[in-house]
């Protein structure tokens, strides 16, 4: 019999890998860098979507983001947002674009459009994706969020301060939504 090794992987395993190849698998030109972090949340993923999903308050959930004015759009595809950060980068601002919102799929896409002359993220790209883990049988539903970027390699960075800057980021955005999602469904309050 041949040796298929994806029939014995363990369904998460899988539905993870399905979402990779079809949604977080990018190209980065050569000039570019890229890279993808994975979240496990102990809670429903309506209530993990209904966070993600709303472009127009990146605070309620990214601690680095002090306020956010919509420059354009309610929150739909297209509509732009300009976030201010809070203290301690060098950068203060960043105009960002929604490109993509999936509401069936569970997929957000934004790009970064502009921001003040110390914003080095150039071309920046992330994409969010949603799924729920179907390994947890009688408890509470988990749900599996995973966001990969692409983003050009400042002049004078290398590849690697430049992604382990950005996985610091993403990884302290997705462990937050994490935080605030999981004590929002012992609440109760769950979507
Ligand atoms: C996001 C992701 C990132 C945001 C980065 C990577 C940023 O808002 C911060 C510092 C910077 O120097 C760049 O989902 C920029 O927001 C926290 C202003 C873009």
């Amino acid at each position: 019999m041949p040796n298929n090794p994806s029939r014995n992987q363990p369904q998460r395993a899988s539905k993870t890998q399905a979402m990779m190849s079809s949604y977080h698998t990018h190209n980065p030109l050569p000039n570019q860098c890229g890279s993808s972090l994975v979240q496990s949340i102990d809670a429903p993923l309506p209530l993990v979507w209904s966070m993600v999903r709303r472009f127009a308050h990146p605070e309620a959930y990214k601690q680095f983001i002090k306020s956010c004015t919509m420059r354009a759009g309610d929150g739909g595809i297209g509509s732009v947002r300009e976030v201010m950060l809070i203290s301690g980068f060098p950068a203060e601002t960043s105009t960002e674009r929604l490109e993509k919102l999936d509401d069936d799929m569970h997929v957000m896409m934004f790009r970064i459009i502009g921001g003040d002359i110390n914003h080095r993220l150039v071309n920046f790209c992330s994409t969010t994706t949603l799924h729920e883990d179907e390994e947890v049988e009688g408890a509470m539903r988990r749900t599996v969020v995973i966001e990969s970027y692409v983003v050009d390699v400042p002049v004078g960075s290398s590849e690697e301060d430049t992604c382990v800057f950005v996985d610091t980021v993403v990884g302290c955005n997705l462990r937050s939504l994490a935080k605030i999602t999981e004590k929002m469904a012992l609440k109760g309050q769950g979507v």
